[in-house]
C-alpha cells in the first residue's frame, strides 16, 4: 500500500498493529509528512479505534526524559491518546502474543480532578488540577521495525502505545515532592536503572503543562477524570516471556509485572 496521505498512513499503521507486523518509516515513503500532519494521522488512527468501540481514557506524553530522547535520537516530547484497551490490571501478565517488539518503562501517572486547557498553562496550574499521583508502567510497541522512526512517524503511531499499568495507591500531589520521587527499575530482581521525577522535564507537572499547551494547538484539552502518563523516567527495556519486572517508588508504592 503506497502511503501518500493521512488516510493511507493511518491504514498502514492500523494494519501493522492488527497483524503484529512491523513496517518501515512512513517518512521514507512520504517525505512531506510534517509534525502537524502527523498529529492528524494520529487522530485518524484513534478515530478508527473509537469507531470500533474503544474509548479515550487519557493522554500520554512521550520522550519527556533525556534517557528516552537519547535512546530514540529525538529531542522533542510528544503527546498521544490512551484508549481503554491499553489498561491492564497489575496481576495481568503482559500478553506477548498481541505485540510485535514490546518494551517497558516506569512512569509517574496523574489522575485529573479538573479540566486542563492550554495555552499558557504553568506547572503550578497543572499540578493544582491533579487529583492523585500513581506509580505506573507503560508497555510500548512501536509499529516501526526496530523502533527506527523520526518524530512524525512516532507521532503518527500514537507514540508506540500498547499497554499500561497503574498502582492502586493514589497520593495527593500536595503530599509529595515529585522532583525527588525516586524509582528503581529491576529485571528478575536485579536493579537495571534508577531515576527521579526530575528526569521528566525537570518535574512531571512541567510535562503535564506541556501536554495541555501542545493539545491546545490541536484544539484539544485534558479532561477531569482522565489518566495522564507523563513519560518514561528511564530508558525502556525489552520484555520477554517469563521475565519479572518491578518498579519500586519511594512514596508511590511498587509494581511487579510478568509477561507470557
Ligand atoms: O517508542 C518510543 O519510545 C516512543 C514513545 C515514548 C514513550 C515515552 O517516552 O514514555
Ligand atoms: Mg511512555
Amino acid at each position: 500500500m503506497a502511503v501518500t496521505d493521512i488516510k493511507s498512513a493511518s491504514e498502514k499503521l492500523l494494519a501493522a498493529e492488527d497483524s503484529r507486523t512491523s513496517i518501515s518509516r512512513i517518512t521514507e515513503e512520504w517525505s512531506g509528512l510534517d509534525l502537524e500532519t502527523a498529529y492528524k494521522v494520529q487522530r485518524e488512527v484513534i478515530s478508527a479505534r473509537t469507531a470500533q468501540g474503544r474509548k479515550i481514557i487519557g493522554t500520554k506524553l512521550g520522550l519527556t526524559s533525556k534517557a528516552k530522547q537519547v535512546r530514540m535520537g529525538i529531542n522533542s516530547p510528544l503527546t498521544a491518546k490512551l484508549l481503554d484497551n491499553y489498561y491492564l490490571a497489575t496481576d495481568t501478565p503482559i500478553p506477548l502474543a498481541a505485540l510485535i517488539q514490546p518494551r517497558i518503562e516506569p512512569e509517574i501517572v496523574f489522575i485529573m480532578k479538573q479540566d486542563l486547557r492550554g495555552p499558557n498553562v504553568t506547572a503550578a496550574q497543572a499540578l493544582a488540577a491533579v487529583e492523585s499521583v500513581h506509580a505506573g508502567f507503560e508497555v510500548i510497541d512501536s509499529r516501526f521495525t526496530d523502533y527506527s522512526f523520526a518524530l512524525p512517524d512516532v507521532v503518527s503511531d500514537n507514540a508506540s502505545s500498547a499497554y499500561f499499568f497503574m498502582g492502586n495507591k493514589g497520593v495527593s500531589p500536595a503530599d509529595l515532592d515529585l522532583t525527588f520521587e525516586a524509582v528503581a527499575l529491576s529485571v528478575n530482581g536485579k536493579c537495571v536503572a534508577t531515576a527521579t521525577g526530575a528526569a521528566v522535564q525537570g518535574h512531571p507537572a512541567e510535562a503535564l503543562a506541556l501536554a495541555a499547551n501542545s493539545l491546545a494547538a490541536q484544539g484539544d484539552y485534558i479532561r477531569a477524570g482522565e489518566i495522564v502518563l507523563t513519560g518514561g523516567l528511564t530508558d525502556a527495556i525489552p520484555v520477554e516471556a517469563g521475565v519479572q519486572i518491578s518498579a519500586e517508588f519511594t512514596n508511590l508504592g511498587s509494581l511487579f509485572i510478568t509477561a507470557e
